[in-house]
């Protein structure tokens, strides 16, 4: 299994090289759905896949990472919403601490109950401080996790929890939006906050076109992540993997 996920993501990011990550939402695919989102990850050079979700009501996540392994060489990487979305089959699990809530469930309890299972799963293990920033509507994470998310325009809360969190020994910051957010996080809230921590960024939530994923990946986001508008769009996988990477050719 390969353990060098976060190796590449820390030397990308030395090389200020900039990745895209698309979501994979089980209760959202099918096998055939599925696999036509392979075949185009692998044509637009999609760096890793996210696989996970606030709540994942369907029983298809084992099978949905097991159909992308076998498909492909792009890291599966989990994304749970919960203890109840692990399966070894994946790459490597992204340990989310919901540090910008103050519901200990999140911050810890959930670990405690889950480690066991993480310690021998054989997955890469990536503690990541989480950071739900208000995307304008109320959003599915935000109503399970019972915590506000950080307000959009404190940006010093923003800065000063990520590098709390780096400071705590995480190894990645994932900055959400929420699943659908009606305004993505924005490029001062991505800027300030890239700038205040050494440890690869990740941006996702409400990114919807080609530009604001570019925008953000200038901005500072090390790692751009999209979803709902690749759902309802196949087409944008191209478009914005190519307008992540376009800020790559510089650093070749
Ligand atoms: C949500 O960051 C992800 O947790 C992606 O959000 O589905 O809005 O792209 P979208």
């Amino acid at each position: 299994m390969n353990k060098g996920i976060y190796q590449n993501m820390t030397n990308e990011k030395l090389q200020k090289r900039k990745s895209f990550a698309v979501l994979v939402d089980p209760d959202k695919m099918n096998a055939e759905s599925l696999s036509q989102l392979i075949e185009l990850a692998e044509s637009a050079k999609v760096d890793y896949f996210f696989v996970g979700g606030s709540l994942v009501v369907s029983d298809y996540l084992e099978s949905c990472v097991e159909n992308i392994k076998s498909n492909t060489d792009i890291p599966v990487i989990l994304f749970p919403g919960s203890p109840s979305q692990l399966t070894r089959k994946a790459d490597a699990l992204l340990y989310l601490s919901l540090i910008s809530g103050r519901n200990p469930e999140l911050l810890i309890g959930q670990h405690v109950i889950s480690a066991p299972f993480v310690k021998q799963s054989g997955l890469e293990v990536m503690s990541t401080g989480y950071m739900v920033v208000d995307g304008g509507a109320p959003t599915t994470v935000s109503y399970i996790s019972n915590a506000s998310p950080l307000p959009s325009d404190k940006s010093d809360i923003a800065m000063c929890t990520a590098m709390a969190g780096e400071m705590l020994g995480m190894k990645l910051i994932y900055m959400d939006a929420g699943s659908g957010a009606r305004r993505p996080v924005s490029a001062e809230l991505i800027q300030r906050v890239s700038q205040s921590i050494n440890i690869p960024l990740i941006v996702g939530g409400g990114i919807v076109s080609p530009e604001q994923a570019y925008q953000s990946s200038k901005a500072g986001a090390d790692i751009i992540v999209v979803g709902n508008a690749i759902e309802k769009d196949r087409s944008l996988i191209m478009d914005i993997s190519n307008a992540v990477h376009s800020l790559n050719l510089a650093s070749i």
